[in-house]
């Protein structure tokens, strides 16, 4: 049987051999959220980077450039890290370079993957059918805080693991923990998350309605992948 296992931060990930995985990375406030909604919105391809420089770099290449460090839009970029800045009509065939405090980082480290697919609670039934189907073992991969564990990430990782359980043996015992942990939690999700340390991060810069579009389930039948540097869709998207 294939396994499943639970990175729950990015700083962890030396512990996980991530060769010939296919590694779902995670970053529901707000990177991953932003990069699903993008794509289902018509963007053609999310170029990610760890590197504030190396982001604004891509300007000069016709890219629109998007970041955020914490939490605040980076100035002089076009977009911050707001996933309704990704419906922008404008953006529609367009490619973005992105950098984030915790998301970009976490899909740089990852980078040995045989896969990278980019989830979220918007996609995670397009994701959980996508990893039933392929032969690799699947690591997901929290983006977290800085190295620190964050509840909506571990949130996300339970729910997903919940959807594999007939199809995949646990690795070890991070995926019993976080699907306990979603299993007791699942009721109350949107009054958890907005009490977790980011969303209070967030709701001190006024960020209330990202957090809630971010928790909302299967908005999107989309498979984001990392291909050639680039994020782009594996699938055809559902329209919004
Ligand atoms: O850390 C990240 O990658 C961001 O998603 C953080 S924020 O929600 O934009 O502040």
């Amino acid at each position: 049987m294939k396994t499943i296992d639970v990175c729950l931060s990015p700083d962890l990930i030396h512990l996980f051999e991530v060769k010939n995985k296919i590694v779902v990375v995670v970053d529901i406030l707000r990177a991953t959220s932003c990069m699903a909604t993008g794509l289902a919105y018509g963007v053609k391809a999310i170029r990610p980077f760890a590197s504030l420089d190396e982001c604004r770099a891509m300007k000069s290449e016709g890219y629109f450039i998007a970041g955020e460090r914490n939490g605040d839009k980076v100035p002089g970029f076009d977009l911050g890290n707001s996933p309704f800045d990704y419906m922008d009509p404008l953006l529609k065939d367009k490619s973005i370079a992105v950098t984030t405090t915790n998301g970009t980082v976490a899909i740089e480290k990852s980078q040995e993957a045989s896969q990278i697919v980019i989830g979220c609670f918007l996609n995670i039934s397009a994701v959980a059918e996508y990893l039933k189907e392929q032969e690799n073992d699947a690591l997901i991969l929290c983006a977290g805080w800085k190295g620190k564990v964050n509840m909506e990430d571990s949130l996300f990782a339970g729910a997903l693991v919940e959807k594999l359980q007939n199809d995949f043996a646990n690795e070890c015992d991070a995926p019993l923990l976080v699907q306990a942990a979603y299993q007791d939690m699942s009721h109350n999700l949107l009054a958890l998350v907005q009490s977790s340390s980011h969303a209070k991060r967030l709701h001190k810069l006024n960020i209330y309605e990202d957090i809630e579009y971010c928790l909302k389930m299967d908005l999107y039948n989309i498979v984001p992948v990392l291909k050639d540097g680039e994020i782009v869709l594996l699938q055809e998207t559902t329209t919004p």
